[in-house]
């Protein structure tokens, strides 16, 4: 089974609320980002229980509504059917994808992260719509996100399978011209976003390399 949706964004912003004193400093700062362009949120709020979950992704699914962008909830695709998101992003530790689209059907899009051109061949046969890869570059939670894959893996991974492949791990606005160089569809960030200090205009910045 492969996926079959069009993957219609090429800037994948991910939430990481422990950058932010609330979660409602959070949602003001994905707000200037959504201003600045992007149409593409996870919400990734790996800790957090399901009931504070599903409130904050009413929240952030009323905002990307405002700006007709997509939603996508980290690893609970029960929580992404009850707020009406777009779709599910699935990690090693989640459901696979076949689980999903056997509880959901087509509903909802699916995202899978990868680490390696094995991984992204196999989120294609599972059936994933696209992909997430890397670590490209270090990042500063290299402790979470494990060693830099490097480049070449993009250019190997874009060749290997059909899927969008998105760059993560370390993107900054210098360095996408050289991951799309190498095949990638589009990049997915945190902090060079979120941890700006003008978030709309770093995020205006992002879109016009990406265009
Ligand atoms: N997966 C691989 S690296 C990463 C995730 C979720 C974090 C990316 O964060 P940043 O701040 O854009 O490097």
């Amino acid at each position: 089974m492969t996926g079959n949706r069009s993957i219609d964004f090429r800037l994948y912003l991910i939430t990481d609320r422990k950058l932010f004193e609330s979660s409602q400093k959070m949602l003001i700062s994905v707000e200037k980002a959504l201003e600045g362009g992007v149409r593409a949120v996870q919400l990734r709020e790996k800790d957090l229980g399901v009931r504070e979950l599903i409130d904050l992704a009413l929240r952030m699914r009323e905002l990307t509504r405002e700006f007709d962008a997509r939603l996508f909830i980290n690893d609970r695709s029960d929580v992404a059917l009850a707020v009406d998101a777009d779709g599910v992003h699935l990690g090693a530790d989640c459901l696979s994808v076949q689980a999903v689209r056997k509880a959901c059907g087509s509903r909802l899009m699916t995202g899978v992260s990868t680490h390696s051109v094995e991984d992204a061949v196999k989120a294609q046969k599972d059936g994933a719509d696209f992909i997430t890869l890397g670590p490209v570059y270090e990042t500063p939670s290299k402790m979470l996100y494990g060693n830099p894959v490097g480049l070449q893996v993009i250019k190997e991974a874009s060749e290997a399978q059909s899927l969008p492949v998105f760059a993560i791990g370390g993107m900054t606005a210098g360095r996408i011209e050289e991951v799309l160089g190498q095949g990638a569809s589009g990049i997915a960030l945190i902090s060079a976003i979120l941890g700006a200090n003008d978030i709309k205009k770093t995020t205006e910045e992002f879109m016009r390399k990406l265009s």
